[in-house]
């Protein structure tokens, strides 16, 4: 992984040298993002591809379309960037713009307002209705976010025993921190027919049928990490 990786670097930094500012290919999806392909690594080293839920870990400039004015880099840091894909922690541009990527592509992103900060905008600098360009690098991909102890956070009164109020509790707020995000209508959905689902889970999980799921019952993640 660790070779990989500086092959990309040394590789992307070489079509620097080369003056490949050109695209390789340009795409704008039907949301309006459009993607220039800047560099591309061998295909051979370029697994695995981002997807939704890895977390990735960028270098980026960010520049106002308008005037060119950059308003924020990671190079400037000298940090990368590191969140998770695919589930709204970043504006939508960056969601959606930054999926099958391979580790040491890059790629430059105009994002349309409504894809990035919209009519308001950000702080005092994105003004409102702003189309940002990204320059974007992907330096690492991560599996998954770190996983958490789901029992623990369901069991609000720590007595081992998962309730029906507790996952009921658990559910809601899940599904309303994911709701405005992709797929948002089918979270509404979800939320309409939350007791059904609260149901469908102690079927499967409450394998004693005495109402609460145990520790032992539970299938989730219940570990705390090592
Ligand atoms: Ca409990
Ligand atoms: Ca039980």
């Amino acid at each position: 992984m660790k070779i990989h990786l500086s092959i990309c670097l040394l590789l992307t930094r070489f079509s620097f040298l080369l003056g490949a500012d050109q695209p390789v290919k340009t795409e704008t999806t039907p949301s309006g993002l459009k993607i220039e392909y800047m560099f591309i690594p061998d295909p051979e080293v370029c697994e695995p591809k981002s997807k939704s839920g890895d977390m990735l870990t960028m270098h980026y400039t960010g520049t106002l379309q308008k005037d060119g004015k950059k308003f924020d880099s990671s190079h400037d840091r000298d940090q990368p960037f590191t969140f998770q894909l695919g589930v709204g922690q970043v504006i939508k541009g960056w969601d959606e713009g930054l999926t099958k990527m391979c580790v040491g592509e890059r790629r430059k992103l105009t994002i349309p307002p409504h894809l990035a900060y919209g009519d308001r905008g950000a702080g005092n600098v994105i003004p409102g209705g702003a189309t940002l360009v990204f320059d974007v690098e992907l330096i690492m991909v991560g599996d998954h976010a770190p996983t958490t102890n789901v029992f623990k956070e369901i069991d609000v009164n720590a007595d081992k025993q998962l309730s029906r109020e507790e996952v009921s509790e658990y559910l809601k707020k899940q599904m309303t921190a994911a709701e405005g995000t992709e797929g948002g209508e089918d979270i509404k959905q979800m939320l309409a027919e939350h007791d059904k689902l609260v149901e469908e889970i102690f079927q499967h999980e409450d394998k004693d049928k005495n109402g609460f799921i145990s520790h032992d019952e539970f299938s989730g993640p219940k570990h705390d990490e090592l």
